[in-house]
């Protein structure tokens, strides 16, 4: 018999994008991964980071086998002995000085992961620790309180209805580097170009010329921070010109007059030396927006890691509502994904805010997640509830959480660390253990999440790409495994209830549960094949995708506030507004403004092990505006220091008009020569940890999300 020729389909779960990809194997071993041109979202586009999968999958620095920590240096330990040890060392710390010495850190894979993310809630009940943190204070939770704020519920989350759009105002995302972001679309470029092609009009906001600018009508540079000053200035122009949608608001909202109000402070040549845009730019957008058929505002992580990110967040919803933008086509609207997640969210009570507070620095909870700068002072501070062990899942806080080196010294001292990772990084080289999942192409794989943040409803089902290798788990498995060790050195209801779930969740299994959720869900068959409902066997013989169609009104079910009515003005919000009018009013700062950048090639912290992506040009540079360098007699290439509050860095120092003057950027997800011994590419990837200079106590005083953009540094020459 001659080689075999295979092709199979998948999706891309390294990012938001969800691309469908076609693999070609020969003989069970991949030869290609290429875009799938009939995949109903992403229609054959693909980023390097797809066909990255298999040096991925072929890594020989990706771990297989659990490694424990001797004093010879890490050593393979077989799977049941290693799980049964940490069990044992967890059960012993929260036995000895309660729940809360246990910290959990949740990192950004467990959101493109199905087995993680629910075997993950089985985990988190089991454990009953108050100390949990997630990727997502550094990241969305401004937008999620907007929501909660706004439409009643952190998981009503609007989506710019990017295809059917006359004006698109994005504002702080750079979705032709990030392939998009709470805006899953796949086919990134051929849908930016699509605004322009229906004659339609990109206006992008951005500190940085970005690879989004290439796709836009106008770019203009706004100082990091300035948002909610511009979408304030908009809304008066708005306002005084008698341009918003007085039927809709009235309709669909409350709190008009006091938005009013508001916005009749800051007309736009009170804003615009502040924030560096001219009072008749600011017109012109103003009245291009509300003068489209259809228009939709969209800000992300430019706009949420700010001292600002839950006031410029809201004032984004807000432009959309008055401009009557709001649940209609064209503009920001709800999704109506095949699996239910917002209402599992509810039931399990995780939708809230600020039940509890941080030990230390008394930072408020969002949805049952504390702000991870705060972790590192968790385990420092001596007292009732100190961590003193910690567990990360899926995470690099090292290199992803402002204080990064403060946090390394830390996790350098605990009793106690577990991480289940794929790699001995910069972060877990300090666990005690690290159990490795199986790669992701050995596993099934489905977007609970990231269905439900599309630009189109869609749904895929992804079958595993390669057999698993022999006595490897995946996520699911080990915190399945780890939930019921626990629970069985546990009594009483609580524990019960955890192990209840697990049990169920290991019952049916990861794909079982997909099929339960899809059929529960709005589209399901409710249990009731013959009824023509959707269920995985039917998502399954559709290796393209199913399409469910385009964004529909979907507000009667999503705004769940108390009337119905989504709110404009929510006290908190409103509160701040006078540190916007501070910040204008301010002298013009002395420091410069650092902000991030990211890359196509590139994906957070962890994906510079793999040569094809890593290989050109040095990607981790500070960038700077010529102006600057000049002032401050620095030249392109030369070495700099690169100094906050907090801390300081050496980079490499790149002369470039693409970043507005006053504003310095540096990506984050570099400095790996620590780790050098066990990430041998990554290892000598040049770039310093951004995340030593962002600061653990610059946060935005709402929801306490790391300010990432904007920290105030010095720019000096290395002697
Ligand atoms: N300065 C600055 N800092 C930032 C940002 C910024 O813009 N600027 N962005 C922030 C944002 S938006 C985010 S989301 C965070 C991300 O912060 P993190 O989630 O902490 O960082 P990642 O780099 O995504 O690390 C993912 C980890 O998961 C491991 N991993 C990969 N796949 C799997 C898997 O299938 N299973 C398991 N168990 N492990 C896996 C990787 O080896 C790596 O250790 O960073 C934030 N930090
Ligand atoms: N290639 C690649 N793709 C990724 C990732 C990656 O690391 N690499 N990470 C993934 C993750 S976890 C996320 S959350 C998403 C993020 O997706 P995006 O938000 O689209 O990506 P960013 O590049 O962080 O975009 C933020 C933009 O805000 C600008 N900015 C900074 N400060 C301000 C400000 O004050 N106001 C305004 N208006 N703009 C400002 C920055 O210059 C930057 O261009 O990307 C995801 N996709
Ligand atoms: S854009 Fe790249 S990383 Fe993101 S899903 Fe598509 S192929 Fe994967
Ligand atoms: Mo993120």
């Amino acid at each position: 018999m001659g080689p075999m020729i295979e092709q199979k389909y998948r999706t891309c779960n390294l990012c938001e994008a969800m691309c469908g990809m076609v693999v070609t194997l020969d003989d069970g071993a991949i030869t290609d991964i290429r875009g799938d041109r009939d995949d109903v979202l992403s229609r054959g586009h693909i980023c390097p980071k797809g066909p990255a999968m298999r040096e991925l999958y072929e890594d020989p620095d990706r771990l297989r086998k659990p490694m424990r920590r001797t004093a010879q240096g890490f050593a393979p330990a077989p799977w049941d002995e290693a799980i049964a040890e940490a069990a044992d060392r967890i059960h012993e710390i929260q036995k000895r000085h309660g729940k809360n010495a246990v910290g959990v850190y949740l990192g950004n894979p467990n959101v493109h992961n199905h087995g993680a993310l629910l075997m993950g809630q089985a985990f988190l009940m089991t454990l009953r620790s108050r100390n949990r943190f997630d990727a997502n204070s550094q990241d969305a939770n401004p937008k999620l309180y907007a929501s909660l704020m706004m439409f009643g519920d952190p998981t009503s989350i609007t989506i710019p209805d990017l295809d059917r759009t006359d004006y698109f105002l994005v504002l702080g995302a750079n979705p032709a580097a990030s392939n998009g972001s709470v805006m899953t679309l796949g086919d990134v470029r051929g849908r930016l170009r699509g605004v322009r092609e229906r004659g339609g009009r990109l206006v992008l906001i951005d500190p940085r010329r970005t690879e989004t600018a290439a796709y836009a009508d106008e770019h203009h540079f706004i100082r990091p921070g300035g948002d909610p000053a511009l979408l304030l200035a908009i809304l008066q122009v708005i306002f005084a010109e008698g341009l918003f949608d007085a039927a809709a608001v009235a309709r669909r909202a409350r709190g008009l007059e006091v938005l009013q109000a508001i916005a009749a402070r800051f007309p736009p040549e009170r804003v615009a030396a502040a924030i560096g845009i001219e009072a008749a730019t600011i017109r012109a957008i103003a009245r291009g927006f509300a003068g489209a058929r259809r228009a939709v505002a969209y800000g992300r992580v430019g706009v949420c890691t700010n001292e600002f990110g839950p006031v410029g967040s809201w004032l984004v919803e807000a432009l959309n509502v008055v401009t009557g933008n709001f649940d209609r086509a064209g503009g920001a609207m709800f999704t109506r994904p095949a699996i239910d997640i917002a209402g599992i969210a509810r039931s399990t009570g995780m939708a809230r805010h600020g039940r509890y507070r941080s030990r230390v620095r008394g930072l408020p909870e969002l949805s049952g997640m504390l702000p991870a700068t705060t972790m590192a002072e968790e385990m420092e501070t001596p007292g009732e509830g100190q961590i003193r062990a910690l567990v990360t899942l899926a995470g690099n806080p090292v290199l992803s959480v402002p204080g990064g080196d403060r946090l390394a010294r830390a996790l350098g001292k605990l009793d106690f660390m577990l991480s289940l990772d794929i790699y001995l990084n910069e972060t877990t080289r300090h666990a005690h253990l690290v159990l490795p999942p199986r790669s992701a192409l050995e596993r099934g794989h489905y977007d609970v999440v990231f269905h439900a943040l599309a630009v189109r409803n869609t749904v895929k089902w992804s079958e595993p790409v390669m057999p698993p290798d022999p006595d490897t788990r995946d996520d699911w498995d080990i915190l399945y495994d780890l939930s019921l060790r626990l629970t069985a050195k546990r009594k009483g209801p609580l524990a019960e209830k955890a192990a209840g779930l697990a049990l169920r969740l290991g019952r049916i299994g990861s794909e079982r549960a997909i099929d339960a959720l899809l059929r529960m869900g709005p589209y399901g068959d409710r249990f009731r094949p013959w009824r023509g409902g959707l269920n995985l066997d039917k998502v399954r013989r559709a290796p393209h995708g199913i399409d469910l169609g385009p964004l529909v009104p979907m507000g009667r079910e999503r705004v769940r506030t108390r009337d119905g009515r989504v709110e404009l003005c929510p006290g908190p919000l409103v509160a701040n507004v006078d540190r916007v009018e501070r910040w204008i009013a301010a002298p013009p700062p002395e420091r410069l403004s650092m902000i991030g950048r990211r890359h196509v090639r590139s994906n957070n912290s962890w994906m510079h092990n793999l040569r094809s992506l890593v290989k050109g040009p040095d990607r981790a540079t500070l960038q700077m505006h010529p102006e600057d360098a000049v002032r401050a007699g620095l030249t392109t290439g030369s070495s700099v220091h690169v100094t906050s509050r907090a801390g300081e860095v050496t980079a490499r120092l790149e002369i470039t008009a693409d970043v507005m003057p006053g504003v310095v950027s540096l990506p984050h997800g570099f400095g790996h020569a620590e780790a050098a011994a066990t990430l041998r590419v990554a290892g000598a990837v040049p770039g310093p940890n951004a995340n030593v200079v962002t600061d653990e106590h610059l946060l935005d005083p709402i929801t306490g999300t790391a300010v990432l953009n904007g920290v105030p540094v010095t720019v000096t020459a290395v002697p």
